[in-house]
């Protein structure tokens, strides 16, 4: 499922919202952020920010009073009713910017955010689409000076925080107007509130307020009891704030860990996803790959990314041939296989690129001019005794090529032949066997061997080749035991 992550900026009427919108905005168009911003604010003509939606779209305030009669307050509650009942609409404008970073600018009606309200059903219906929200509620430190006002907007904090149901950042914006010598308290005190019933005290000091002393502790100790809002400050100047900020709605909505996903595929994955994907088939099952990955890793005391690296990394193109380069070699080696004899194994490059040009080119792809990629391979692996096992490898492969093209026209050499190939090939395995496991985990480290034939053996389009080809040399190998001991007899 497509997931959007984002935030829902809310607080009271000139709190600053639409100013943080635009800040933010600013801040994502320099991080290189992909991102949308959604007015939902019907009485936001003006807005300090270029919108990609705009509720203005659907209706505005102006419409549904002069149509309803409706006053300012009733008609902004029209148009969020409107909205909600037109969900689909907002939906349709954020599938459409598949994967953006939404800023969703709101009214500031108290009213629109109580427990089923016009807004929590929108961000219901949002979240069931795929939307990852996290409100950030601003509150305006204009409220500080005045104790009576700023309890009441911690309580719609906290109101806000309880109905809406989802991660809530609460901010004390205009942080610069902040004037701690005009105040009672400091700007740690009105951030961390921890001890919100000492402003219940200063009201106190009011006699027309220290008439509601009992109604103002019952509520200090509400807020105080949920312990659950404190603020973040924030002056829209400050990028430094901005930036805090940033980070915190990341984590509070999940961004940050799909984000560090995302540029970790895109960064450390891509090359390797479009190689495989151009060596095993479009389709092929990339997690499935990162787990044989990993898994190879692991045996190897290594990082699963670094495996991944070398394994799949490849400057180079890789040994791929397309289906009519495959089909031209088929139909090559049909045509002339026949006439093909080598004296040495020095002859066999050589005389392919004379005879059967298409094939000499597709195996010099894989193995480089003269052997010369598949010799710094074996030079770069560091290990004298893996180096000694595929050297020896190639040659005993190279001989048998040799023995094949002399005997393949004559078929009492061919029976001798068998049981040769057989000799050679159970040659290979004791040598494999032998070797240690440092250097079988430096070849691996190095080479990938065991990885690509896994990789290719479990998720190429048509599964199961090397475990058939694995059985078929078996076949082959103990054919050839068979066919030597019968020679020996006679
Ligand atoms: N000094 C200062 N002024 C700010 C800051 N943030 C916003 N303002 C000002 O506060 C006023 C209101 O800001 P808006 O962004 O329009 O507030 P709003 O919450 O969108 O307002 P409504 O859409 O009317 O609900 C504007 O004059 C802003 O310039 C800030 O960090 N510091
Ligand atoms: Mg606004």
């Amino acid at each position: 499922m497509t997931m959007w992550y984002g935030a829902l900026i809310i607080g009271a009427p000139g709190s600053g919202k639409s100013t943080f919108t635009a800040g933010l905005s600013d801040c994502y168009t320099q991080l290189k952020r992909d991102f949308m911003t959604i007015n939902l604010d019907p009485a936001n003509h003006v807005t300090p920010y270029h919108t990609d939606a705009d509720i203005q779209e659907l209706i505005t305030v102006e419409d549904a009073m002069d149509r309803l009669g409706l006053g300012p307050n009733g008609a902004l509650r029209y148009c969020m009713q409107t909205l909600s009942a037109n969900a689909q609409w907002l939906i349709g404008k954020i599938r459409a910017n598949k994967g953006k970073y939404l800023l969703i600018d709101c009214p500031g009606q108290l009213e629109l955010y109580r427990s089923e309200g016009e807004m929590d059903k929108l961000i219901r219906v949002l979240e069931a689409a795929g939307v990852r929200l996290c409100a950030v509620h601003l509150t305006d430190s204009l409220y500080c000076p005045d104790p009576a006002s700023f309890v009441s907007v911690v309580m719609s904090t906290l109101s806000s925080m309880v109905a809406l149901e989802m991660p809530q950042i609460n901010v004390l914006s205009k942080a610069d107007l902040f004037n701690e010598a005009e105040l009672p308290f400091d700007l740690d005190f009105y951030t961390k509130l921890p001890d919100i019933t000492k402003l219940v005290d200063v009201l106190d000091e009011n006699p027309l307020l220290a008439r509601y002393h009992k109604l103002n502790r019952a509520i200090g100790e509400v807020i105080q009891d949920m312990g659950l809002v404190s603020f973040t400050p924030l002056a829209i100047q400050s990028k430094a704030d901005l930036a805090r900020l940033i980070c915190t709605i990341d984590k509070a909505n999940g961004f940050q860990l799909i984000d560090k996903d995302i540029r970790e595929i895109v960064l450390q994955y891509e090359h390797g996803i479009k190689r495989l994907k151009k060596n095993l088939g479009a389709s092929v099952n990339i997690t499935a790959a990162k787990i044989i990955i990993a898994d190879e890793a692991a045996a190897l005391c290594i990082p699963t990314v670094d495996h991944w690296h070398t394994c799949l990394d490849d400057e180079g193109e890789g040994f791929t041939l397309t289906e009519a380069e495959s089909q031209a070699i088929l139909e090559e080696a049909h045509e002339h296989y026949k006439k093909l004899i080598f004296k040495s194994r020095d002859e066999i490059l050589p005389v392919l690129k004379r005879q059967m040009p298409k094939t000499h080119d597709g195996l010099v792809r894989l193995v480089g001019e003269d052997f010369a990629d598949y010799d710094n391979v074996v030079d770069g692996i560091g290990d004298e005794d893996a180096a000694g096992f595929l050297k020896s490898m190639k040659n005993r492969a190279l001989d048998l090529i040799v023995e094949w093209s002399q005997a393949k026209e004559d078929r009492h050499e061919m029976v001798k032949f068998m049981p040769l190939a057989s000799k050679t090939f159970s040659k290979m395995q004791s040598e494999w066997d032998d070797l240690s496991h440092v250097s079988k985990n430096r070849m691996e480290k190095k080479t990938c061997f065991q990885t690509a034939l896994r990789l290719i053996d479990q998720l190429a389009e048509e599964k199961g080749q090397i475990t058939a080809l694995k059985k078929q040399l078996n076949m082959f190998v103990a054919m050839g035991e068979m066919v030597g001991a019968e020679i020996e007899e006679e």
